[in-house]
């Protein structure tokens, strides 16, 4: 689909190539043991609290017999493993950053569905986003299951090759076509923004529970509001490699400033220390701009 040959061949690890291969040719992939299952599991333990204290969703999306925490930075140090995975960075560069200067974090939400929920209504993420489509991705989702998932307790259900130019030419959805991977924690459910996806039915005793990291191009405005969930006095204990997935830099040209200045500023000093607006331009803004102004000068 969007991957070249070239940029695959050019990627250091054939794993990450094949990855990104599948990811291209059925709209999703799974990264067995992409981290310890021992850290998942003190990550699911950290959201413990939070679950037990939020209520249940409203909507029909969402769904009623379901909970969801965003913020995950906030709520657990172990999601930053999650957020910053670096193999699952590169694979995201390899379809996101075509289209952008840099990602961003979209999603980070924990998801809980409850034994007895229905299946969630299949559906594409990219569809938040009101631009075409077809020729891009939007964003790249990963899935980490918190509990063991099976086709029985609510795993994430995919329709293989529903992604790309079948996102808007493919014909109806057939129930029978879609595949609900078992995972175990501490594997990467990986797919696309374009790929048919949804919560299976719950039809097991226990509660499943996941965490959703996601990442769309670094100029859209993402799902949750990272400079809310986020504000500088937070985001000042992040690394700088998470805080730049939040937001605090600024994306070409000169998007996402903050009084003309990289938002990054925010995290070292005040607003108070914040000094005349700067251009932060592409290289072909650059020369643009330049360009009009050597047509300018009078010869002589
Ligand atoms: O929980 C899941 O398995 C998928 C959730 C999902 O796709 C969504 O809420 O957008
Ligand atoms: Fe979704």
């Amino acid at each position: 689909m969007f991957q070249t040959q070239a940029s695959i061949a050019n990627m250091r690890d054939r794993a990450l190539a094949s990855y990104v291969d599948q990811l291209a040719r059925d709209g999703w992939c799974i990264m067995p043991d992409a981290l310890p299952a021992e850290r998942i599991t003190r990550l699911d333990d950290d959201l413990a609290e939070g679950f037990g204290k939020v209520p249940y969703c409203h909507g029909p999306f969402y769904g009623e017999t379901t909970k969801r925490l965003g913020r995950l930075p906030l709520r657990s140090v172990h999601s930053e493993a999650l957020i910053c995975h670096e193999r699952i960075l590169e694979i995201v560069h390899q379809f996101l950053g075509p289209w952008c200067d840099h990602v961003q974090l979209n999603t980070t939400q924990a998801i809980a569905i409850d034994p007895g929920a229905p299946a969630q209504a299949p559906h594409r993420d990219q569809d938040m986003f009101h631009g075409p489509k077809g020729e891009m991705e939007y964003l790249l989702n990963v899935i980490w299951p918190l509990t063991p998932f099976h086709p029985d307790n609510g795993a994430t259900r995919l329709w293989p090759g529903s992604h790309g130019r079948a996102a808007i030419e493919g014909g109806a959805l057939h129930e029978e076509q879609a595949v609900a991977p078992r995972l175990a924690p501490g594997s990467a459910l990986l797919f696309l923004g374009s790929t048919l996806h949804g919560a299976g039915a719950n039809r097991s005793g226990a509660v499943r529970r996941a965490a959703v990291i996601g990442y769309s191009l670094g100029w859209l405005k993402p799902y949750e509001n990272p400079w809310l969930a986020y504000p500088p006095l937070v985001a000042r204990h992040f690394s700088p490699e998470l805080a730049k997935l939040a937001g605090y830099i600024q994306h070409r040209p000169n998007l996402g400033n903050f009084e003309g200045q990289c938002p990054s500023k925010l995290l070292t000093g005040g607003p108070e220390l914040m000094t005349s607006p700067r251009d932060a331009l592409l290289p072909e803004q650059a020369e643009m701009v330049e360009a009009y102004f050597r047509a300018q000068r009078v010869p002589g």
